[in-house]
């Protein structure tokens, strides 16, 4: 099976400010390419709402090589949303510069099962200037028409690969790092399994 040797996670700085009088600055531009075949360790996992009364529902998110959009390995996500409200992401953070307006795409690609039309469950993907924790970070500049059709896979009774893609400005705080999330909000009381892949953020220096 083939399997790259180059690093398939990595974060570059394509152009840095301009250093001469008589040449505008380039926008500063990062990009971010995950195609999880090396596992989910330049992540960390979080999770809220995951607790029925004194106990932990069952959830996990780790590499595996059951499906991939991209190469041999994806990003498992597994939940029994025994508390309907259950919400699992990945995160991950980058420096820029403070006080500075990017645009952020986000696209990726989600295969999901979910058939119906009804009780599909809510895709997380955001960019934010500070790291979520709450339920209203998680949803800071989430807009209405964000992935309305949720983890619909369009009415197949199996795993699809879909390709989601979002774009957003975020405004950097003093502490100039943005913060990425990706994963899924549980809305219906059950147990689902979703994997991501081909992961890609790029990021770009908008006009002050
Ligand atoms: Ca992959």
């Amino acid at each position: 099976m083939f399997r790259s040797d180059l690093p398939v996670v990595f974060v570059t700085l394509l152009s840095l400010l301009g250093c001469s009088k008589s040449t505008p600055p380039e926008p500063e531009i990062y990009q971010i390419e995950d195609s999880f075949e090396d596992g989910i360790s330049s992540w960390t996992v979080h999770s809220l709402d995951d607790e029925v009364d004194t106990l932990t529902i069952d959830w996990y998110f780790l590499s595996s090589d059951e499906r991939a959009s991209k190469g041999s390995q994806s990003a498992k996500l597994y939940m029994d949303n025994l508390t309907d409200a259950a919400k699992i992401w990945l995160g991950r953070s980058l420096e820029v510069t403070p006080d500075k307006t990017y645009s952020v795409t986000i696209s990726f690609d989600l295969a999901s099962a979910d058939h119906g039309e009804v009780n599909v469950f809510s895709i997380l993907a955001n960019a934010l200037p500070q790291e979520p924790t709450t339920r209203d970070d998680i949803l800071s500049g989430v807009l209405e028409g964000d992935f309305p059709e949720g983890t619909y896979n369009g009415g197949i009774e199996d795993f699809v690969w879909l390709y989601k893609s979002l774009t957003k400005n975020v405004r950097t705080t003093g502490e100039g790092k943005l913060f990425f999330i990706l994963g899924i909000w549980g809305t219906w009381e059950g147990a689902r399994t979703y994997y991501f892949d081909d992961l890609r953020i790029t990021v770009t220096e908008q006009p002050q």
